[in-house]
């Protein structure tokens, strides 16, 4: 049987940047994955993902968002891709919506630069949108977007120039703890043995982690592009140049978020609800986009868009992995010392990836991290059986 320091299990976003950080510090990483790097059928594609500083899910994340921006620059420079674009974020609605209330609350407890502009403003800087008359906006500049397949794509081939052994299209069936401290993992074509395991399942925890009982949904997600009327707003008002990622939410009609036109008029403008998802089991996933679906999207996007009246261009299905408390799950796995897993990421831990790398590698180094990861707890109590 093989044996190497660490296996990875799972090789998306968070696997990914796990195996590039322990190969980077001089482990022996076998890396396995079911799908294709960079692959659609998860939580890493549809070409965009926010990143963000001013933070409304908690002040929390504003060190380790910090830790990971220089991980995204490191990246980049280690795999000679342009991952990052820093076109501004903008996080909008009434005075008392979380979305801005809570944005700019971690805005100003972190000192993050930011502009807080009411509704006039926000429709003189940003023609594409019609907020309602009440709303307040949180601008922070360096907010954008990050190229997600390109992500994986770029952490798996650092990883293996660094020499770890990266096995895709191979689906673990099971993983077990060994008697000596170690771990077994079982796959179709063959039995590995490893000092210390590292599982990012994804969408995959609870088949990947049964024995911990997580209270995770799995939710089918989507999102579209739809093709604006750029006679009635000009094309370059939607661009990435001009335009900047946005949340919103007004009166609870229910939180949206989207990019700037990141690919030119023909990529179309790119939005989708950031909750409301359906329970799904992962392999059995509809990712067909109904015509309902589409209609009630239009409807809720012509609210703060009211020219985004052309064709749909594309919508894609993907799929969220959702604590009771949307945080993070990471941490030394709660009955096996040898294991460090990270998974929940509740739609939002994309713009982490390279500071969970970390993570994971240093709880599998050291078994500790000195990175603040008490919120995302394991252990904690919301997520007991
Ligand atoms: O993390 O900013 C985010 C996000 C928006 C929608 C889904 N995730």
């Amino acid at each position: 049987m093989q044996h190497h320091d660490v296996i990875v299990l799972g090789l998306g976003s968070m696997g990914g940047a796990a195996a590039n950080e322990l190969a980077a510090r001089g482990l022996d990483v076998l890396g396995l994955e079911s799908f294709t790097p960079g692959h659609d059928q998860g939580s890493a594609h549809g070409g965009t993902r926010i990143v963000r500083q001013s933070y409304f899910e908690s002040p929390e994340y504003v060190p380790l968002l910090r830790r990971a921006y220089e991980g995204w620059s490191r990246l980049e420079a280690e795999s000679g891709r342009d991952l990052l674009t820093l076109c501004g974020g903008i996080y909008l609605g009434d005075p008392a919506s979380p979305t801005y209330a809570r944005s700019r609350a971690a805005a100003e407890e972190h000192g993050l630069d930011h502009e807080v502009l009411d509704a006039a403003e926000i429709r003189r800087r940003f023609p594409t949108m019609d907020p309602a008359d009440d709303a307040m906006g949180l601008y922070e500049s360096a907010a954008g977007y990050v190229r997600p397949e390109e992500t994986v794509i770029a952490n798996t081939e650092v990883a293996a120039r660094n020499g770890a052994t990266l096995r895709f299209g191979e689906r673990v069936q099971r993983w077990s703890a060994t008697p000596g401290g170690g771990v077994e993992v079982v796959t179709p074509e063959g039995t590995y043995g490893a000092d210390r395991l590292v599982v990012t399942p994804g969408a995959w925890a609870p088949q990947m982690l049964p024995e911990l009982e997580l209270p995770l949904s799995v939710e089918r997600m989507v999102f579209y592009w739809f093709t604006p009327d750029t006679d009635a707003v000009p094309v370059e008002r939607w661009s990435q140049e001009q335009h900047p990622v946005y949340i919103e939410e007004t009166h609870g009609n229910g939180q949206i978020y989207g990019f700037p036109m990141t690919d030119g008029p023909a990529g179309g403008f790119k939005l989708g609800y950031f909750h409301l998802g359906t329970p799904t089991d992962p392999d059995a996933v509809d990712r067909v986009v109904h015509s309902d679906e589409t209609a009630e999207m239009r409807r809720r996007a012509l609210e703060l868009f009211p020219h985004l009246t052309g064709p749909v261009v594309q919508a894609k299905t993907c799929l969220y992995t959702v604590a009771p408390d949307e945080h993070f799950v990471i941490g030394t796995h709660p009955l096996h010392d040898q294991v460090a897993i990270a998974c929940g990421f509740s739609g939002h831990g994309f713009k982490f990836v390279p500071v969970v790398g970390e993570i994971l590698a240093d709880l599998t180094t050291d078994g500790a991290t000195d990175l603040p990861i008490g919120l995302f707890d394991p252990r904690r109590p919301v997520l007991r059986p």
